[in-house]
């Protein structure tokens, strides 16, 4: 058995699947594929032109036979091929709202993050250029309070999105928030104390921490403070 992931871990999707793997244990191949431009053979496997896509050698080893695009995709696939620790509540309704929160996260979230600031600062960076730090400033006083907002107030009790449990939810948030970390260093623990508290304990996590060391390899630069 067989499973590789192919992507790169910086991209956000890419590391929730990976932070999935990991939680569950399953041992797997990350295979980087460079996106600018993507080589026939990813194409081929994914429609969308999109990082990450899965291949389970189990069923195909080569071409779009045993593969999977999409993150969502993939981590509902891998939650049934390997379904200890569960990472889908397993109510009806809970199970429900997992998948939205990561769906938000993944949107909403990601909209503003990468868009908004990641990709001022670090695409400018890749280029040799000097990071857009008013546009990053602007994406983070304007877009990113709605999202945060709303997730801090959905933040329970337990320390996580849904129930008493880690989920899909709680491990889609904090894979979009490492992007930020990663150029603006850690959020406002005094407007966001639920969502800072939740990536602070899942950062330091086995699951999470080999993806974010190859990401602060990747991004050599020093953070920027965009509150100021
Ligand atoms: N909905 C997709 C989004 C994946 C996505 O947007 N990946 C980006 C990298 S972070 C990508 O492949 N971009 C390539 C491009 O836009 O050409 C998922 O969850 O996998």
């Amino acid at each position: 058995m067989g499973i590789i992931l192919y992507g790169a871990p910086l991209s956000p999707f890419v590391r929730k699947a990976d932070v999935l793997l990991r939680e569950k244990g399953v041992e797997f191949e990350l295979e980087s594929v460079n996106i600018m431009p993507m080589p026939d053979w990813f194409v081929e496997i994914s429609p969308a032109r999109r990082i990450p896509v899965l291949r389970d050698t189990d069923i195909g080893k080569e071409g779009p036979v045993g593969t999977i695009p999409d993150s969502s995709a993939i981590c509902a696939y891998i939650e049934k091929k390997f379904p200890e620790p569960n990472l889908y509540p397993a109510d009806p309704y809970e199970h429900g709202r997992a998948v939205w929160f990561e769906e938000y996260c993944d949107s909403e979230l990601a909209g503003a993050i990468g868009m908004g600031i990641f990709r001022p600062i670090q695409f400018n960076r890749f280029q040799g250029k000097e990071p857009d730090v008013a546009a990053a400033k602007k994406g983070y006083a304007e877009k990113l309070p709605k999202p945060l907002d709303y997730l801090e107030g959905e933040i329970g009790d337990s320390g996580f999105l849904v129930g008493d449990m880690l989920s899909i939810a709680d491990v889609s948030l904090v894979c979009q928030l490492a992007q930020l970390a990663l150029v603006a260093g850690p959020l406002d623990t005094s407007r966001w104390p639920k969502i800072a508290d939740l990536v602070e304990r899942l950062s330091a996590t086995d699951s999470f921490t080999p993806c974010l060391v190859i990401c602060k390899k990747i991004v050599k630069q020093d953070t920027i403070d965009l509150t100021a």
